[in-house]
């Protein structure tokens, strides 16, 4: 091995070592920094659900505007402002999508809500459930009235 391939490689060894590691050591923090992200893991904000890579819409919006400083030192910042906005334009905040609709949850709480209700941020096909129609919804008189106002709307 020449000494400049010798020299790669120790680099190479050093950034692997020095400069990656501690980033994928460092970020899981990150999962305890948003509501149940216990339940989504690394998958909340990462493609990869191993984490590490490119991020998905709702972790590419936290790493773009909700981080308190650049790089792996920074925390998520959740509160009323990210909880109320639609990463996956799904037509639900991704507080709801997280079981904290106004973004009062802080890191060290106990989880909102139930993990079952938790759905994905990121796929605008991962979706809470539609409110189940009471009685008077699915009368005929419920869906006419319905039907009227999806046409004056
Ligand atoms: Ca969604």
């Amino acid at each position: 091995m020449s000494l400049w391939k010798k020299g790669s490689a120790a680099v190479l060894a050093g950034l692997l070592i020095g400069g990656l590691a501690p980033e994928v050591d460092a970020r899981p923090k990150r999962g305890d920094q948003i509501p149940n992200g216990s339940v989504l893991g690394c998958a909340a904000c990462h493609v990869d659900p191993n984490g590490g890579g490119p991020r998905n819409v709702f972790g590419q919006m936290i790493g773009q505007n909700f981080l308190t400083a650049a790089g792996f030192a920074g925390d998520v910042v959740w509160g009323p402002e990210l909880a109320k906005l639609d990463a996956d334009g799904d037509g639900f905040t991704n507080g709801q999508e997280l079981g904290d609709p106004d973004g009062t949850w802080k890191a060290g709480d106990p989880a909102p809500g139930t993990a079952e209700e938790v759905t994905s941020p990121w796929d605008a096909e991962s979706r809470p459930p539609e409110a189940t129609p009471t009685a008077a919804e699915s009368s005929t008189w419920g869906k006419i009235k319905s039907l009227v106002q999806r046409v004056l709307e």
